[in-house]
């Protein structure tokens, strides 16, 4: 669904969200800095498409030259809303509760972040949040946790300047495809004291996910998912 509407026309989109500020060593680095928001908060459906891995198209996101430093090992928060700069105290806020899927995150080596697009090889997953044996989803821990998204930058990998594209899935309406939601942002990190000692092997995007994938098209209402495969590869471990 492609509706070209004010953000603030609440009841069309508020189920929609962005990726909008990551939070290093507890402080948020402020909404759009170093993070390449889009002019809407809709999905990707087309997993082919070269917005699949940084978003802009139809919705052209916003360039900045912040580029954030990072410690390898240590954890980042990406914070999702609904809309950009919002508090995110209620969960109307990041995102309407309906959106059930995974939570994933991903990086990319790149010589400069601020003008790398992202698209095509060099990915590798680093962090996955599918669905728990209690049927809760990692959009829900994203939606109910004040749209905190934790991600831990591996201690292994080169340092240097990485895309961190974090994604939410929304699966309501993957009965068919396209149908499933590809909510994603890349921010532009600077690795510092990362060993280097692993070099993880890399997927694409576009690339990584196809239209038939398990974890792309289903349902989620029926019949009951109990295994639910998230898409893309497995996350790379040091
Ligand atoms: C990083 O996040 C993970 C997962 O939420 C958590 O288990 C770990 O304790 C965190 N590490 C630090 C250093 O905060
Ligand atoms: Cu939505």
């Amino acid at each position: 669904m492609k509706i070209a509407a004010p953000l603030f026309v609440a009841g069309l989109a508020s189920g929609h969200t962005i990726f909008s500020a990551l939070e290093v060593g507890g402080v948020s680095q402020g909404v759009g800095q170093g993070v390449r928001i889009p002019s809407y908060n809709g999905p990707i459906s087309d997993v082919t498409s070269t917005s699949i891995a940084c978003n802009g198209n139809p919705n052209p996101t916003t360039p900045t030259s912040k580029v954030i430093t990072v410690q390898a090992g240590s954890n980042v928060t990406a914070l999702w809303r609904y809309v950009p700069g919002s508090s995110g105290t209620a969960p109307n806020d990041i995102m309407d509760i309906s959106h059930k899927g995974p939570s994933i995150a991903y990086l990319k080596k790149v010589t400069d972040a601020t003008t790398d697009t992202g698209v095509g090889p060099g990915w590798f997953k680093i962090q996955e949040d599918g669905m728990r044996s209690d049927s809760t989803w990692g959009t829900d821990r994203v939606v109910n946790g004040q749209g905190r998204h934790t991600i831990t930058i591996p201690s292994c990998i080169a340092p240097g300047q990485y895309l961190l594209r974090a994604e939410m899935i929304a699966l309501h309406g993957a009965s068919q495809y396209p149908g499933a939601q590809f909510y994603m942002e890349c921010a532009q990190i600077n690795v510092v004291g990362g060993t280097g000692a692993k070099t993880p092997s890399t997927v694409s995007f576009p690339g990584a996910y196809s239209g038939s994938d398990p974890g792309v098209k289903l349902s989620i209402y029926w019949p009951v998912v109990t295994n639910y495969v998230i898409p893309g590869p497995s996350v790379f471990k040091c």
